[in-house]
């Protein structure tokens, strides 16, 4: 991409360390049930997996709420969890119950999964790529994005989501080789399949590791950190200007490891998400001053809106004043947030720092 098109995207500015009056702003779970247009369109796809695989229904989705509020960026309308469904393990969605998967409990339910990305079962997610890129305004940047390993294997061996993911890290104690080998199918196949979505047109991707808080600092080493910075790796190595965000949720005082050699070039992250529960001004001051951070408003606050949510915004905008700053939540956007305080979110960043 040329200079003058990532002077004219704010968002990709952000990603390549620049600062300006107002930081570039995308929700995460932008897209979805809290917008009536969705729910409307919702309804055409007999499945949801039939709603991701459908690239009119998907493009649809994710244009919704660029067309509404502005965001800087549109996160590509798809699920983390269409990668056990790409590996051959049998994954539903129950209306208002979440994801269902076929747990895996044995090692022939592991040596079972396809090994290698399934192209063909994805073609559809490529297509929504390549017609989004079509239609994007050269302001809005299009982001890609998969599950961090550990948080896809959650799902695959608990068969759906858990308070506390305590299935798979019990699985993890008793049979850690067998997990390991989870884990590198996951990152082989995670890191093929972003690579696949930079070949076809996205500019930047985001790593969702919403279970990274759970474990304890060496499980975290071994199934978070060490599996995201294989995966920046062999993306890098076949993409080397790939911008990837990583967001390891609940990560906590772990932060600091994951930022090892973040904002160099071709090392380490692009950007890291910060969630809900992370100290702005702890953040600005103790992570690496270049590197560019995402985040981090509670999603209850949004949910709330009125003077406390200007309150929340305004604390965040100035704790990120002078660094490289994407605003965002600090987890997804709640079905019953209301479209005004989204309006009054979006008037409040754009109006910039007091
Ligand atoms: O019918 C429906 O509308 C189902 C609701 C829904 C939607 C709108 C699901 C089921 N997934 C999605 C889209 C989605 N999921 C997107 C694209 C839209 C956008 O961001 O605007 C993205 C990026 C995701 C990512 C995702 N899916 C994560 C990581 C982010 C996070 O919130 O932590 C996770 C953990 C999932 C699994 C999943 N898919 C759907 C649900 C309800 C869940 C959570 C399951 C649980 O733990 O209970």
């Amino acid at each position: 991409m040329s200079h003058a098109k990532v002077d004219a995207n704010p968002f990709l500015a952000a990603l390549d360390g620049k600062t300006r009056a107002r930081p570039p702003i995308w929700l995460m779970r932008q897209a979805g049930r809290y917008l009536p247009e969705y729910r409307e369109i919702r309804a055409r796809a007999p499945t949801f997996l039939d709603f991701c695989y459908n690239p009119g229904l998907a493009v649809e989705a994710t244009l919704q709420p660029i067309r509404r509020f502005g965001f800087d960026a549109a996160i590509l309308f798809s699920d983390i969890l269409v990668i056990p469904d790409a590996l051959g393990q049998d994954v539903s969605f129950e209306a208002g119950e979440g994801p269902r998967l076929r747990p895996l409990q044995t090692q022939a339910d592991i040596e079972a999964l396809r090994p290698e990305l399934n192209v063909g079962r994805l073609n559809p997610v490529f297509e929504t790529i390549e017609r989004l890129r079509t239609k994007l305004p050269e302001d809005v940047a299009l982001i890609g994005f998969c599950g961090a390993p550990w948080t896809v294997a959650t799902y695959m061996i608990a068969g759906r989501g858990t308070p506390d993911q305590a299935p798979a890290r019990r699985f993890a104690y008793l049979q850690p080789d067998l997990f390991q080998r989870l884990i590198d199918c996951l990152v082989d196949v995670s890191s093929d399949y972003l690579v696949r979505q930079f070949q076809a047109g996205v500019q930047a991707v985001q790593i969702f590791d919403s279970w990274s808080g759970v474990l304890p600092v060496a499980e975290f080493e071994r199934w978070c950190l060490d599996p995201v910075h294989a995966m920046i790796s062999r993306v890098r190595s076949r993409v080397p200007e790939a911008r990837i965000i990583a967001f390891p949720r609940g990560a906590g005082t772990y932060l600091p490891r994951f930022t090892a050699g973040a904002g160099t070039e071709r090392m380490g992250l692009s950007a890291l998400g910060l969630d809900t529960s992370v100290d702005p001004d702890w953040a600005a001051t103790a992570l690496p001053e270049k590197l560019p951070l995402q985040g981090n408003l509670d999603p209850i606050a949004l949910l709330a809106g009125g003077p406390r949510l200007d309150e929340a915004i305004d604390r965040i905008l100035a704790a990120f004043d002078g660094r490289p700053h994407i605003f965002n939540l600090g987890h997804g956007i709640l079905p019953e947030t209301p479209i005004a305080h989204v309006e009054q979110l979006m008037q409040r960043v754009r109006r910039g720092r007091q």
